[in-house]
């Protein structure tokens, strides 16, 4: 069952975390506490434990590659104090019609040409309308039909929608818990952190794969780091894919202004998801354009595993697919 884990402040190190057992934890894998002394962990033994389980679970040389449309842009009702899209604040992106299928598919066509093994269509919506779901249903099938995986992003589903979407051929349903729940009230008030666990819930009852992660950046604590990140390794079972954002912060939004994050603060997160969430594919996600060579590498070698991949995340930008395939060949990195 999905749930809301308990917040029990510990002052563990890192050797009390070896020998800390599941009667610490109770019945969650990972307590807050405990991945908070995995943040906490100099540096290098960090990366050196995700490099570890990366390697025991993974080709540490590989990299997913998903490519992202926004089939609905703009206009959403909710209040996400991150996103462009929130009709309420005033950014550059604008109310925009439903792609046809036609644009759907070309694009779809085109991301697997340039060598994407998942396509991801995602929704400015509060929750899909059924006449929405007709729609999107015949564009899953669509994509499917040319041999990616099919990925969408739509909002909160109510009930019967996950068997419509999975019957499509939808293999992955992207629902972000975004951050911890203590900090969540400050970023979003429209929707609560129980309606994003019970979305979750409806997509795992119907046996579609769970693709849930969030947000680091937003004025957010180490603390709260590791509660998102405890949150995530403790829904049962934890999400095939994990995506860990980084904050892109767009003028007109709430979040625009927010003060910087060190980047291995970002490097630290990605490493405690690795460890937490040894099987999932950890996905280094939005941000990646602001970032540097050298910051994300060290986010490979923290255990990410795959990155959207394409010029554009939804509405702002992401690196140029030359670019990434000269980082990852600078890398050795191959695609899966
Ligand atoms: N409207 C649907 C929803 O919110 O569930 C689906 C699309 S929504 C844009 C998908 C996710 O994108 C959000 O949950 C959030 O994690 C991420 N996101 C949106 N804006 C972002 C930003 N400015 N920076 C980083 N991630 C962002
Ligand atoms: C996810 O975790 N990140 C993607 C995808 N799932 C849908 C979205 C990132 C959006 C970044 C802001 C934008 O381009 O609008
Ligand atoms: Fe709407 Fe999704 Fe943006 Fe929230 S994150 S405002 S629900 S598009």
């Amino acid at each position: 069952m999905n749930q809301l884990i308990p917040d029990v402040a510990s002052n563990a190190t890192a050797r009390q975390l070896d020998s800390m057992t599941n009667t610490d934890t109770g019945s969650l894998r990972w307590s807050i506490a405990q991945v908070e002394v995995l943040l906490n962990l100099p540096f290098s033994d960090l990366i050196h434990r995700a490099q570890l389980v990366h390697r025991q679970h993974h080709d540490a040389n590989a990299v997913q590659l998903s490519t992202l449309i926004s089939v609905k842009t703009g206009g959403c009702p909710e209040d996400c104090g991150y996103c462009p899209q929130a009709a309420r604040y005033h950014t550059d992106v604008e109310d925009k019609e439903m792609l046809s299928l036609d644009q759907v598919v070309v694009t779809a066509r085109a991301a697997k040409a340039q060598g994407a093994s998942r396509f991801c269509m995602g929704a400015a919506w509060r929750g899909p309308k059924q006449r929405d779901i007709d729609k999107i249903v015949e564009m899953i099938s669509s994509v499917k039909a040319l041999g990616l995986e099919t990925c969408a992003t739509l909002g909160m589903l109510k009930p019967g929608q996950a068997e419509q979407l999975r019957q499509a051929g939808l293999d992955y349903y992207n629902h972000n818990l975004d951050t911890a729940p203590e900090f969540y009230g400050e970023v979003i008030t429209t929707r609560d952190y129980q309606d994003r666990l019970d979305t979750l819930e409806k997509v795992r009852a119907v046996g579609m794969h769970v693709c849930c992660g969030g947000i680091v950046g937003m004025g957010e604590s180490r603390h709260t780091r590791a509660g998102l990140v405890a949150q995530l390794a403790n829904l049962e079972p934890y999400p095939e894919s994990v995506p860990i954002n980084h904050l892109v912060q767009v003028e007109g939004t709430p979040l625009h202004g927010t003060e910087a994050l060190d980047p291995l603060e970002f490097v630290r997160t990605i490493a405690a998801a690795r460890i937490t969430m040894p099987k999932a594919m950890v996905r280094l996600s939005a941000g990646r354009q602001e970032m540097s060579e050298a910051v994300q590498a060290l986010c490979f070698l923290a255990g990410a595993n795959s990155v959207f991949y394409g010029d554009k995340l939804l509405t702002t930008g992401n690196p140029e697919t030359q670019r990434d395939d000269a980082l990852f060949k600078k890398l050795g990195l191959h695609s899966l």
